[in-house]
């Protein structure tokens, strides 16, 4: 009867749910609390595929949790500064907030129409003053604790975008936002000191990976990259320090035939002697030129400049030639290294380029014919008089070489990060001020708390081209303030913020996003958190969530929070792609949201995301049916108007098989929903739709309580991946909205036993009844059963029974004599 006019349908249900707001997060409920986060989206244009998807697979947890009677945060807002909004500033003769808050005003509406399961009260944009005023706040807290720094050093510099860059931000030598090739550049900038927290970063990995995928906690390992070895010293003739090398293969030492130092190291220019300072000038010109990742590649022809010194290898007793190379790099280890081409690809390749010994140290395995060999085997060519490695194996040796080191005061055993503080300052616009005043007497003052936020001063268009110096520098009524210290006159900081540090927070704000006291609340973050499901993307695998994991960690310390991570759980989705590809504008796979929501509904798309695959997988809309999912909701939305029982009828006499699967459907669909396999929900969904179906036209009839039963657990099934449909089979079926907050159906513990298993029942040895029982009868029925029955009777005619041995529920053998 009638039809499913799916966007009337959209549009009835939207007015009911902004009346009655049933994801409306209640911080005084007395139930049990369950923080549901996915990514906030960044404002560039309008939603698209990967939005869709995101939020389709997490509202089946978020609305799951509601269903299960958790009150749920499930709170959206946006990552709102950044470059793309400045770039069209620029582009358009206009200001970044043009572009902002149009856009985020067209994601919102689209968020609604897609009916997100959002408590919207809580939104916020990290471009408001509001929130920004927090995001300082917090980086003088950590200032206060020598948790932002700045330092002079060499930095990755984006050419293109005229903006330094974390070395996360780097991707494959490239800028991971625009693609140029990045170079590097001597700079004075503000750092988070990660590096403390390094080791616990990673400690606290291994309590992440059962509820993180594989994937992202390897590449947060890698990233950390700790590793152990040896600083060891080597005296350089005629200079009193030193030369200190990190080296992870200090049993290797017997075979360092020369030095490195990075070219671009002050070390570098402090050993050079006076001949060879040009040819050190020279090529620093050229290195200057190549991006870290080139530097580090192994299948690049070696180039240096001898510095024209010497160090003595302690163990060999030689004098050995130091050299400066762009392969070694200045910001790592100690920015030295000692060369052992025996044992290492590069320096192998450096030696023959320079024509250098090899010593091998460790004996490779017959046969082998390579150049560097870098596995395990016995040491060789590895004894002096005072210590021998011979025929150790590499951990041995290392250890043997460590404790040797240490006794002769030549070196000690150390631990080594890969990690890097991040650099968080950058010299754009659109970003938080850095709220630090520069006095000539004073130094670094941090602004007072009661005059935050400082707000960013009015530019626009040409205003905001890069310059190579923050954009902020022109606005000089805005730059010239007063020392907060002596009242002298000072110089406001004119770097933004680092818009990952905008994100590395943003989870605790929407506890109380209009708190104006207080960045966040302690106690609501100890009631609702930390956040108990976090679902978004791979992209961010390092990034951002590295740089929440030690805000964390550090807010912690700072004595503003108690959790020790921020996400319990990470899921992490596949992409949206299209006839195999990434969607792009270049390739012209691109599909629009928009026009598939116009073409099928926001439920057919949501319900063709959710079933594609499981969450983790990429979907290609190529292989996929929205007009298919549209046709199954079609069919649901009949069945709730084929159902004639009154609402409220009692199930219990209805038709048993029915009623089996509706309670085994809801019953595995919890374990599906908590284990993230969402597309099986679906798929479970399906099967009981049919069973309904044919119980309805050819079994029992619609007016069996069994269908009802069934149809209702349907609704709310799909109520987590359908919502308006949902909801629209609710009202029919002769409820109140909201399905949403409807509640679980309760299961019925006694339908999802198995109807009935076989027993078999021996007489001294031979089979003779088999019978049909209950699969949790109990022995004693079951010996009683076996006792009455009529064939077991006529074999023990005559005898007495001895013995029952009664395997509940597949077997009674009976012992008669
Ligand atoms: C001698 C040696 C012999 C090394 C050998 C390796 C193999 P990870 O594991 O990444 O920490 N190294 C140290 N500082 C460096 C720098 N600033 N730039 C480039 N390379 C550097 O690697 C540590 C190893 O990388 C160190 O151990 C050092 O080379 C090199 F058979 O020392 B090794």
């Amino acid at each position: 009867t009638g039809r499913y006019d799916v966007h009337a349908t959209e549009q009835k249900w939207r007015a009911v749910w902004d009346e009655l707001d049933p994801f409306r997060a209640d911080d005084d409920s007395p139930r049990e609390k369950r923080y549901a986060l996915t990514m906030f989206p960044y404002p560039s244009g309008d939603l698209h595929m990967g939005h869709a998807e995101v939020t389709a697979l997490h509202d089946v947890v978020a609305r799951y949790w509601w269903q299960r009677g958790y009150e749920v945060l499930n709170p959206m807002g946006w990552d709102s500064f950044g470059l793309p909004a400045e770039n069209a500033a620029i582009r358009n003769d206009a200001h970044p907030a043009d572009y902002t808050y149009g856009n985020i005003a067209t994601q919102l509406e689209s968020f609604q129409r897609y009916g997100v399961a959002v408590d919207w009260s809580r939104r916020f944009n990290t471009s408001d003053p509001e929130y920004y005023r927090w995001t300082q706040w917090l980086f003088l807290q950590l200032h206060a604790k020598g948790l932002a720094y700045r330092k002079n050093s060499p930095v990755n510099w984006c050419p293109n975008d005229q903006t330094v860059l974390a070395n996360e931000q780097v991707v494959d030598g490239a800028c991971e936002r625009c693609g140029a090739e990045v170079t590097k550049r001597e700079l004075t900038q503000w750092y988070f000191r990660t590096t403390a927290y390094a080791q616990e970063l990673l400690d606290s990995l291994d309590d992440l990976q059962p509820t993180w995928s594989d994937k992202v906690v390897n590449a947060q390992r890698n990233w950390i990259g700790r590793s152990e070895g040896a600083h060891v010293d080597f005296v350089v003739e005629g200079r009193e320090e030193p030369l200190t090398v990190y080296t992870t293969r200090p049993d290797t030492l017997f075979g360092a035939t020369f030095m490195v130092v990075a070219a671009d190291a002050p070390l570098a220019a402090e050993l050079v002697t006076e001949e060879q300072a040009g040819a050190l000038e020279d090529y620093l010109v050229e290195v200057r030129k190549e991006s870290e990742i080139n530097r580090l590649s192994t299948d690049r022809p070696k180039t240096g400049v001898a510095l024209g010194r010497t160090a003595l290898n302690p163990l060999t007793g030689e004098q050995i030639p130091v050299y400066a190379a762009d392969y070694v790099l200045a910001d790592y280890g100690t920015g030295a290294i000692m060369a052992v081409p025996g044992q290492d690809q590069r320096d192998w390749d450096f030696a023959q380029a320079f024509d250098l010994p090899v010593v091998r140290t460790v004996q490779p395995p017959e046969g082998f014919d390579g150049e560097a060999f870098t596995g395990d085997g016995p040491a060789i060519n590895s004894a002096n008089d005072e210590i021998d490695l011979s025929g150790m194996g590499v951990a041995e040796a290392k250890s043997t070489a460590i404790a040797y080191l240490e006794r002769q005061g030549l070196g000690r055993g150390t631990v080594n990060f890969r990690l890097r503080d991040w650099l968080l300052s950058r010299q754009r616009y659109w970003g938080a001020p850095i709220p630090i005043i520069h006095c000539p007497t004073d130094g670094e003052v941090p602004v007072p708390a009661d005059q935050l936020p400082v707000e960013l001063p009015e530019l626009r268009g040409a205003d905001l081209k890069p310059k190579g110096t923050s954009p902020l520098g022109a606005a000089t009524d805005w730059v010239e303030v007063t020392c907060p210290t002596c009242g002298g006159p000072a110089t406001r900081d004119t770097d933004t913020m680092d818009t990952f540090v905008d994100s590395s927070w943003y989870f605790l704000r929407y506890l109380s996003p209009h708190d104006d006291t207080q960045a966040f609340d302690p106690e609501l973050a100890r009631a609702w958190g930390p956040v108990d499901l976090y679902v978004g993307g791979d992209e961010h695998a390092v990034l951002h969530l590295l740089y929440s994991r030690f805000f964390t960690k550090a807010l912690r310390d700072l004595g503003l929070l108690d959790w020790d991570e921020p996400f319990s759980a990470y899921l992490s989705q596949g992409k949206v792609i299209n006839n195999g590809r990434k969607m792009s504008k270049s390739l012209g796979n691109g599909v629009s949201l928009g026009d598939q929501l116009s073409e099928f509904g926001v439920d057919a798309v949501r319900l063709t995301l959710v079933f594609a695959s499981p969450p983790e997988d990429d979907i290609d809309w190529a292989d996929v049916s929205p007009g298919g999912s549209l046709r199954f909701l079609q069919r649901v939305w009949r069945l709730s108007g084929d159902v004639t029982s009154a609402p409220g009828t009692s199930p219990a006499d209805g038709d048993v098989a029915l009623r089996r699967l509706t309670h085994r459907t809801l019953h595995d669909a919890a374990t599906l929903v908590e284990s993230h396999r969402f597309n099986v929900v679906v798929a479970r969904t399906m099967e009981l739709v049919n069973a309904t179906r044919k119980t309805i036209d050819t079994g029992a009839g619609p007016a069996d309580p069994a269908v009802r039963e069934a149809v209702e657990a349907v609704a709310v099934l799909l109520s987590l991946v359908a919502p308006y449909t949902a909801e629209e089979m609710w009202e029919r079926l002769g409820h109140q909205p909201s399905v949403a907050r409807a509640g679980w159906p309760e299961v019925d513990e006694a339908l999802l036993v198995e109807e009935s298993v076989t027993a078999v029942v021996q007489v001294q040895g031979k089979v003779r009844a088999r019978l049909e029982v209950a699969p949790d009868v109990s022995e004693a029925d079951l010996e009683a059963a076996a006792l009455a029955d009529e064939a077991v009777q006529r074999a023990l005619e005559g005898r007495t029974v001895r013995k029952v041995i009664v395997r509940a529920p597949k077997l009674v053998n009976i012992v008669a004599g």
